[in-house]
């Protein structure tokens, strides 16, 4: 690495002037992250390099996680941190007459990923490579990320998120590895010369898969692991040897090149609710194939027999967006290497696994035969014979139940079912926390699982320590090392060694000062970015997340406007001041969730600039949330509002973040909710609502009446006639006649005025105990001790050992 401060500060210099051709004086903050990184980046390189030719030698088994999305957030400070360098690196920039800090910002956070399920897989690729493990992610490079959220007028506007623009300096194309990925044209079938079938394929458009490796350094060792993320390029065929006669013929050719290129062009802003677009088909496909083909040629160069494929590789696929994978596989293996469906099916069927990471109807992935025909003729030609081979098994299994093959089907109601197609042909199918994949065994999946209950397994999901608190929160991850040592950096289990200590109050006392601190310094960052000013003892009651209307920021957001209510009516009514902070970005076309930002920033204009009440409320809505914006506001939050309906979030991992950084959580009995629930105990969290199977059994006898509520409980009715009644929030405009409907006339499909009073119980539980710092204190040590559990360490060894069956790579670490 560097031999000290000073070999590292006349590297620094070096590679400003190879790069970039300045001197530090010349140099901004963008020329000198870029030459950081730059610098960075080669000295991983070694350690790339060595980990490459150590697995190869030693023939380890890889793990390729398929993944739609990679939220991996700002790569400068982890890699830094990873590899041990930071403060070195922090001094020596400093004496150089830079900051660090400023460095880290003019990194454009990568704009790979949407939420949930993409930052797991990014915490997967931080903990597989910090244990030593040889997993790798496969993902595609899009050009344009998710949108750039700008709150105008109230509203949500989204602008294009070109995150490439800066340059992303830790990526190194690789075109000596690209391979070709087909769509649509025709299949036949021909005998060849031994009377065997083969399959020929013709009139079909072909895309370049270009891919982009990015390094993934662990903790503390000498791992490094590969992003593989896949660029859509037109191929040499169609541009170089192409002849351009006349104009018209050149106006096509850009057409074309533009068309195939489009398929790596930008990110799908959905988390949950995808249509059936073609372009998300052919994105999945393309990460599919090109991953597939990569894999498989790495395995061939170990020249062992394909009987051993599920030995040496293991395919996992983040939920079913890569579900394809089954039979690119079998294809690859059919129509390329020869072998028959039965050899094909047990390798494929040995190698596949798949994480469920929701359990809503409407994100549960089908794509329209007719589109799956014809984009992919020879892929829907296999996945029709795993369905016919699949459905007479279910038949001589049990003759005659026509309800239930028809219920089991991959195919049926004209639609691929894609879920179905990730069961069938893995081995292995988890949920994402305790409680959801209950749910699926009971309910969602329920009989696949009574076909298949050995496939069916639980792995909690879990975050990066590295990057939640030992980044993001220094002085506390100081302390932590300072009172229990250094060893819980690589095993995070033994942070509940904190416990010892919960009775110590002049730790309790740090820990409440460290949040004070992070506290004032976010207080600033509002008051620089939004003009807002808000009061740094105040509770800092944070909301981030997806905007979606089983998170129910619309139940944080009526009870905002009971409280100023209930201030606007009593002046001395006793409470501690608070701030409430969002984050969230909604669908664009998710229309509901687009009304929810504007009622929230509503309430912010009229709360804050009220003389009444603005000492006690304030609501700040903070725009583009990203994970670089969380990694500031998790450090400063008290509170962590994990409120789904229960049984609707999968899991969560918010809520893990927060728990580390010494938040208290409010919330539901819903997904990891309830795990941390059972480790943190009653004195240490706040719940309230409807449990899953009351929620559950409710949606079964359709009991519920939101009217009745609405009817019965004043304060409920009296907060929902302000949104259409003339009040300060709708200015006697029919804005959130909407909300309202959604809320009393359409029953209120997410328990929102159900769980109303027992929210507000629980809210002012916390308004009582946050008076009292110590015991408030306590609690925050007792969730920081019980994160480790919820390090994705934990997690990804899980993985490794009950699904993957992979062992560090002893040289290595
Ligand atoms: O498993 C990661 C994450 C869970 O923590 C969330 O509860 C869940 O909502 C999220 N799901 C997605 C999109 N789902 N699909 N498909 O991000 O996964």
């Amino acid at each position: 690495m560097f031999k000290g401060k000073e070999d590292f500060k006349q590297a620094f210099c070096e590679k400003l002037e190879t790069k970039l051709g300045k001197q530090v004086d010349m140099a901004t903050e963008l020329d000198a992250y870029r030459a950081l990184g730059s610098l960075l980046k080669d000295k991983i390189s070694k350690n790339w390099l060595r980990t490459n030719l150590e697995h190869e030698k030693s023939q380890q088994k890889q793990v390729y996680y398929f993944s739609m999305e990679f939220l991996m957030g700002r790569l400068l400070g982890n890699n830094l941190l990873n590899m041990q360098v930071l403060s070195m690196v922090q001094e020596g920039l400093a004496d150089l007459g830079l900051d660090l800090t400023s460095l880290e910002e003019s990194e454009n956070d990568p704009g790979l990923g949407n939420g949930g399920l993409g930052r797991l897989a990014a915490c997967f690729l931080d903990s597989l490579a910090s244990l030593g493990l040889a997993g790798h992610g496969y993902g595609i490079r899009y050009k344009y990320g998710m949108f750039d959220q700008r709150i105008i007028d109230g509203y949500q506007v989204e602008l294009p998120d070109h995150w490439l623009s800066k340059e992303f300096v830790w990526e190194v194309r690789q075109p000596g590895d690209a391979v070709e990925v087909r769509f649509g044209g025709e299949v036949h079938g021909v005998k060849d010369e031994q009377g065997n079938l083969t399959f020929e394929y013709s009139n079909y458009d072909r895309v370049n898969a270009v891919p982009y490796d990015v390094p993934v350094a662990g903790y503390n060792n000498e791992t490094v692991n590969t992003l593989r993320l896949w660029s859509a390029e037109a191929t040499e065929e169609d541009t170089l040897l192409r002849a351009f006669n006349h104009q018209q013929e050149y106006n096509d050719f850009l057409a074309h090149k533009r068309s195939l290129e489009s398929i790596s062009e930008f990110l799908y802003p959905d988390d949950s609710n995808e249509e059936g677009k073609q372009l998300r088909l052919k994105q999945e496909y393309f990460l599919v194939s090109a991953g597939v083909q990569s894999a498989v040629r790495a395995f061939e160069r170990l020249e062992l027999p394909w009987s051993s494929f599920s030995e040496k590789v293991a395919l996992h696929i983040n939920d079913t967006h890569p579900a394809l994978v089954i039979p690119e596989l079998m294809r690859i293996l059919m129509d390329e290497k020869h072998l028959g469906w039965e050899e094909a099916w047990e390798i494929t069927q040995s190698s596949v696994s798949y994480t469920n990471h929701t359990t809503l109807s409407e994100a549960l992935e089908t794509w329209p035969v007719g589109l799956v025909r014809s984009l992919l003729p020879r892929i829907f030609m296999i996945i029709n014979e795993i369905n016919e081979r699949f459905c007479e098994m279910l038949w001589n299994k049990d003759p005659g139940n026509f309800n239930r093959i028809a219920s089991l089907a991959i195919i049926a109601d004209g639609q691929v079912k894609m879920a179905h197609l990730s069961i069938v042909g893995s081995y292995s199918v988890n949920g994402v926390a305790k409680l959801h994949t209950e749910i699926l065994k009971t309910r969602e999946m329920k009989i696949f699982y009574e076909t298949f209950p050995e496939r069916f397994n639980n792995k909690t999901n879990g975050i990066t320590h590295r990057r939640w608190l030992m980044h993001a929160n220094r002085p506390l991850s100081q302390l932590i090392t300072e009172t229990i040592g250094e060893s819980w950096k690589e095993k995070p289990a033994q942070l509940t060694d904190l416990l010892k200590h919960k009775e110590d109050t002049s730790l309790l006392e740090e820990i409440g000062t460290i949040k004070q601190n992070n506290k004032h310094s976010f207080a600033e960052f509002v008051k620089e970015n939004t003009g807002i000013v808000v009061d740094p003892s105040s509770i800092f009651d944070v909301h981030i997340k997806r905007l979606h209307g089983y998170k129910r920021q619309l139940l944080n957001a009526l009870h905002i406007m009971y409280l100023y209510t209930k201030l606007k009516a009593d002046p001395t009514f006793d409470m501690v001041p608070r701030t409430f902070i969002f984050g969230a970005k909604s669908a664009p076309a998710y229309h509901f969730a687009k009304k929810v930002i504007k009622l929230i920033n509503t309430i912010a204009d009229v709360v804050n600039n009220d003389a009444d009440v603005k000492d006690k409320i304030k609501v700040v809505f903070l725009e583009n949330y990203s994970v670089s914006l969380a990694e500031k506001i998790i450090p400063a939050t008290n509170v962590s509002e994990q409120i789904s309906t229960a049984s609707k979030e999968a899991s969560g991992t918010g809520n893990m973040k927060l728990m580390m950084n010494g938040a208290v959580t409010l919330g539901t009995l819903d997904g990891a909710n309830v795990e941390i629930y059972d480790s943190v105990g009653n004195d240490n969290i706040y719940l309230f609502g409807l449990s899953s199977k009351e929620v559950l059994e409710y949606y079964r006898t359709g009991a519920y009446s939101s009217r009745q509520v609405y009817e019965s409980d004043e304060r409920v009715r009296n907060t929902l006639d302000q949104l259409i009644h003339y009040s300060p929030f709708s200015r006697g405009e029919t804005e959130f006649q909407d909300i309202y409907d959604s809320l009393v006339t359409y029953n209120d499909e997410f328990f929102v005025l159900k769980d109303f009073a027992s929210y507000i119980d629980a809210q002012q539980k916390v308004n009582q105990d946050f008076q009292n710092s110590n015991q408030w204190n306590k609690k925050s040590l007792v969730n920081i001790a019980h994160s480790g559990k919820f390090s994705s360490d934990r997690t990804i060894e899980e993985y490794a050992s009950s699904i993957w069956g992979i062992k560090p790579v002893s040289t290595v670490r």
